[in-house]
C-alpha cells in the first residue's frame, strides 16, 4: 500500500486545497492530511488564520480524500511523521517548490502544481471570503511581495499586470500567476490592488484602480503631492474603498511596540528625535538616475518621517532639508529637520552615504534606542540617567515583514479598523506635502 502525506491550513477552504488534496489521494492508495495548528501557524508567521481547526479539519474531511487526518503541531514533526507512518510519498503544493527536499533522504517528495485561479471555477459566492490580489509593477519590492501574501490567509495573488509584456509575463512565469497586459482586464480579475510601480505613476494607478472599485496598498512614497493625497483619500471614502500606504515600519509589531512604550511616559515627555536610514545603492540604479523623481529621500523619506510624525505629531512649527547631491544633481543623502514647539528631530536618509542606522528618542526621563534595522524593529532599549539601569524589549519580526501589512490591510477591508491608527490618512497626507516641499526645493520639475 502506498501511503502519501501532505500538510497545511487549509483556512477559507477554497479550489485550491480541494484539486490539492485529490491529486496527493491519486499518488498512492492511503492520504494522511496533517492540519496546522493556531499555535503552529503563529510560529511560522502565517497571519490571519480565520477558521478555528476544529472548521478546518471538517472542511478536509468533508473532501473524502483524507483517510486519515491529523494534526501538525511543530516544524520538525514532518520528518518525524514520514518515519512513524512509513510514508511513501510526501507532496504539497508548487508555491513549496525546494522546500522540503531535505525529506527526500526518507521517502519521494511531489510539488504538485499550485492552482491559479482559486475562483474561476468554483462559486464565487463560496469565495468571496478570499481576496484576490492583483500587481501592478513588477520590480523589486513586487519580487518580496508574492511570498509574503502566502503568508497570510484569506488573500490569494491573481496576476500581475505592467504596460511591458515581457516583464508581466516574466514576473508572472516566476511566481507562477496570471499576466495581464490590459488594465481592463486586470481589474476585472481582482479584488484589490497592490501597486509597486515606479512613484510617479502610483497617483494615476490609484486613481483608476477606485474608479474600478478596488480597494488599494500602494507602496510607499504614496504620491508626491499633499493635493494628490487629499483627492486619492477623499475618492476612496466616497466609494466605501480602503486606500493604505503600504509603509512596512508603521505595521512592524516591534515598531509599534517601540512607539507604545516611547508615549507610555517612562521616558518623560519626548524632546528629540533622530531617525537615520541608509542603504548604498547601485550608481546605475533607477533611484540614483532618474532626476526627476529619484534620490534618497523620495525612496526612503518615508521610513524616516515615519517615528517623528508618530512621536511629534503633524504640528511642526518649521521644516528644513540639507542635501549632498552627486553630479547629476539628484541627492545622494538627505536630512529632514521637523521643529515643533517642545521638540526637535531630525531625520537622515542616503543611498549614496553610509551612516550609522539608527532610532534615537529622547526624552526628560531618558531615551530610547533603537539600532539598525529599526526600519524592522526586533530589539530596542530603554535608558535613563543611572547607565546601570536598561531595559531591553524584543518582538518578533519574520520574513520580509511586508505580511503584517497585508495582513492589516486586509483586516481593514473586512471592516475591523483596529489598525488604522498606524499609519493614519492624515499622517500620510502630511507626508506627501514633505514630500512635494523637498521636490520643490530641489527645482525638479514634477
Ligand atoms: N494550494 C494549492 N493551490 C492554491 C492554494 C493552496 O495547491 N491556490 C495548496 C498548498 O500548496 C498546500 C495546500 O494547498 O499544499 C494547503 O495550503 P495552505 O492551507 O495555504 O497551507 P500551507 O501554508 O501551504 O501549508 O506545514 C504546512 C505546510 O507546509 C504548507
Amino acid at each position: 500500500m502506498k501511503k502519501v502525506i501532505t500538510y497545511g491550513t487549509f483556512d477559507l477552504f477554497h479550489e485550491g486545497h480541494y484539486r490539492l488534496l485529490q491529486r496527493a489521494k491519486a499518488l498512492g492508495d492511503y492520504l494522511i492530511v496533517g492540519v496546522t495548528t493556531e499555535a503552529y501557524d503563529k510560529t511560522r508567521g502565517k497571519l490571519n488564520v480565520v477558521d478555528p481547526l476544529m472548521t478546518r479539519i471538517e472542511n478536509v474531511r468533508k473532501t473524502g480524500f483524507a483517510d486519515e487526518v491529523i494534526i501538525e503541531e511543530s516544524r520538525g514533526q514532518k520528518f518525524s511523521d514520514v518515519k512513524k507512518y512509513g510514508i511513501d510519498i510526501f507532496t504539497v503544493g508548487s508555491d513549496w517548490t525546494g522546500e522540503f527536499d531535505y525529506l527526500k533522504d526518507y521517502c519521494e517528495v511531489v510539488y504538485l502544481e499550485r492552482t491559479k485561479n482559486i475562483s474561476s471555477t468554483m462559486l464565487r459566492e463560496k469565495n468571496s471570503r478570499i481576496q484576490r490580489i492583483g500587481i501592478i509593477g513588477t520590480g523589486r519590492i513586487a519580487e518580496r511581495f508574492v511570498p509574503e501574501v502566502k503568508l497570510v490567509s484569506g488573500v490569494s495573488t491573481q496576476g500581475v499586470y505592467n504596460p511591458h509584456r515581457q516583464s508581466a509575463k516574466k514576473f508572472a512565469e516566476k511566481w507562477k500567476i496570471d499576466a495581464y497586459e490590459d488594465l481592463e482586464d486586470f481589474y476585472a480579475a481582482v479584488d484589490i490592488v497592490y501597486i509597486a510601480s515606479p512613484h510617479e505613476t502610483h497617483y494615476a494607478y490609484i486613481k483608476s484602480a477606485l474608479q474600478h472599485n478596488k480597494h488599494v496598498l500602494c507602496e510607499k512614497p504614496m504620491v508626491l503631492v499633499r493635493a494628490q493625497a487629499e483627492e486619492v483619500f477623499r475618492e476612496a471614502k466616497k466609494r466605501g474603498l480602503i486606500l493604505f500606504e503600504g509603509i512596512k515600519t508603521a505595521y512592524c509589531p516591534g515598531f509599534n511596540k517601540l512607539i507604545g512604550i516611547a508615549c507610555s511616559g517612562i521616558i518623560g515627555s519626548i524632546r528629540n528625535v533622530e531617525a537615520c536610514f541608509t542603504k548604498i545603492e547601485d550608481p546605475e540604479r533607477r533611484e540614483l538616475t532618474d532626476t526627476v523623481y529619484g534620490g534618497s529621500f523620495t525612496e526612503m523619506g518615508s521610513y524616516i518621517m515615519l517615528p517623528i510624525l508618530k512621536l511629534f505629531g503633524e504640528n511642526f512649527k518649521d521644516v528644513r532639508f540639507d542635501a549632498i547631491r552627486a553630479e547629476n544633481g539628484i541627492d545622494l543623502f538627505t536630512r529632514i529637520s521637523l521643529n515643533y514647539p517642545n521638540g526637535i528631530s531630525t531625520g537622515t536618509c542616503g543611498l549614496g552615504v553610509k551612516s550609522e542606522g539608527r532610532l534615537l528618542i529622547a526624552g526628560t526621563k531618558g531615551y530610547i534606542i533603537a539600532e539598525a534595522p529599526w526600519w524592522k524593529t526586533t530589539y530596542f532599549e530603554v535608558h535613563y540617567e543611572n547607565p546601570l539601569e536598561v531595559e531591553k524589549y524584543t518582538e518578533r519580526f519574520l520574513g520580509d515583514g511586508l505580511r503584517y501589512e497585508i495582513s492589516d490591510f486586509l483586516s481593514m477591508i473586512n471592516g475591523n479598523s483596529s489598525s488604522e491608527f498606524k499609519l493614519t490618512r492624515s499622517e500620510s497626507v502630511v507626508m506627501a506635502q514633505l514630500m512635494e516641499q523637498f521636490l520643490e526645493m530641489e527645482n525638479r520639475n514634477v
